[in-house]
């Protein structure tokens, strides 16, 4: 008989035992009609769980709670299952790899998404440290990976299956393709992964998500359903379903219609901004004469505009290495603008205070709201547009695409580009 597994038919946290189920050869089965912030509210699956949390697994002997612990059983169920290993050491780095799946992915992960999606509070220093650790850890896994196929042994270990479905969320919700590509072998791991039939089977067809979700307004926590007055029970509701009350879980949302970007709805322009990407990148010699000129050839004032930044509190820019990190989560945060934006930021002076100053070519003639909506940077610089029918200011963005040296007569601490 198979065993009830509580949890929606999205929830990552419900993947991983149902894919150590199938690679065993154990019969588990989503509780049928479970819905999110309603089921895992009710009396008796707090009695299962007292923390309301989901998933939770119905076993002769009494229910389990918290994912691992529910994925190990279901794989303990398989006598000498391989998903363990062959020898102690075996054993010993598979839990190694599932505390690191869960401590120091899962957990960045969630301390990225989760603010943005409205859960917990949003604030920029947490995001900051949180993608600051998340790519750390991810740096850990690539090199680890980057001679294993697989994190343990010669196949696929339940480490394997606990970390996949904990890079799936970040894969599907957050971590865009520029972001994982510092990632090479992380990447080829996964898609291997999610690509295997135990796993496609319980995962489906995969996509990465194109964009990091923008900051939403927090959400309510879920609220029990009123219970109906008996009588009521007997009528059939002829009315539309109401919108349910959100719960605290990315994995349980409706996908809801991605809307359009504006500047997406801009008449088309003759300049591909990713021609002029891949001009920029892969110029080497003759810079000025190839990359500059290629760039005012490719320029169109009427589809994209040019803004010079200049970092209103250079005074407090007295570490270096604090300065480039400063300019370093600046970029990072543009990451939702890459379609749309080119930027060179310079760190300038050779002793501190440095200067930071930057150039934007952004889409469209204003800078987009989205941009300054969501990236907290954007009010700690001063913005003007470039006027390019004045030679100087022309010249100047010349000097900035170029990193010329020495800037304004002084030298550069650093150059970095967004692109
Ligand atoms: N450590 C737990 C986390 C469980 C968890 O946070 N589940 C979420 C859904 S993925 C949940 O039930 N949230 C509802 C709540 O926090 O009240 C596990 O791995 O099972």
């Amino acid at each position: 008989m198979a065993l009830i597994l509580y949890a929606g038919s999205t929830n990552k946290n419900g993947f991983k035992a149902l894919i150590a189920a199938e690679c065993s050869g154990v019969q588990v089965e989503l509780a049928k009609n479970f819905e999110m912030g309603v089921s895992n509210k009710t009396p008796e699956f707090l009695k299962m769980n007292p923390m309301g949390k989901v998933p939770v697994l119905e076993t002769p002997d009494g229910p389990i709670s918290e994912s691992n612990a529910i994925a190990r059983y279901v794989t303990r169920l398989k006598a000498d299952n391989p998903l363990f290993g062959y020898s102690l050491i075996d054993y010993a780095r598979i839990e190694q790899w599932i505390d690191f799946a869960s401590i120091e992915i899962d957990a960045n992960i969630s301390w990225w998404l989760y603010p943005r999606m409205g859960y917990i509070p949003f604030t920029a220093v947490v995001e900051e440290f949180a993608i600051s650790a998340l790519k750390r850890s991810l740096g850990a896994l690539n090199t680890h990976l980057s001679t294993n196929t697989y994190l343990v042994g010669h196949s696929v270990t339940l480490a394997d299956i606990i970390m996949t479905c904990n890079l799936y969320i970040g894969f599907i919700q957050i971590m865009t393709k520029s972001f994982t590509s510092e990632f090479p072998h992380v990447e080829r791991y996964f898609w291997t992964m999610v690509n295997q039939p135990n796993f496609s089977k319980v995962l489906g067809e995969v996509k990465q998500t194109d964009s990091v979700p923008p900051v939403q307004s927090q959400k309510k926590p879920a609220q029990p359903k009123q219970s109906k007055p008996k009588e009521a029970k007997k009528e059939p509701k002829k009315e539309p379903a109401k919108p349910k009350v959100e719960d605290a879980v990315e994995e349980e949302e409706a996908p809801k219609p991605k809307p359009k970007n504006p500047l997406d709805l801009l008449p088309p322009s003759k300049m591909i901004l990713d021609e002029w990407k891949r001009l920029y990148s892969n110029t080497k010699t003759n810079f000025r004469e190839v990359a500059i000129k290629g760039f005012w050839d490719m320029y169109d004032p009427e589809g994209y505009s040019l803004w010079f930044c200049d970092y209103k509190y250079n005074d407090e820019n007295t570490v270096s290495f604090v300065t480039l990190n400063k300019v370093s989560g600046f970029l990072q945060r543009m990451d939702l603008a890459r379609k749309y934006a080119f930027g060179k930021m310079l760190v300038i002076g050779s002793e501190p205070p440095y200067k930071v100053k930057g150039l934007w070519l952004f889409r469209g003639q204003h800078i987009p709201q989205f941009v300054l909506d969501e990236c907290y940077d954007m009010e700690l610089y001063e913005w003007t547009k470039v006027d390019i029918t004045d030679e100087a200011q022309k010249e100047r963005v010349n000097a900035m695409i170029e990193d010329q040296e020495p800037f304004e007569g002084e030298a550069l601490l650093d150059a970095k580009c967004f692109k």
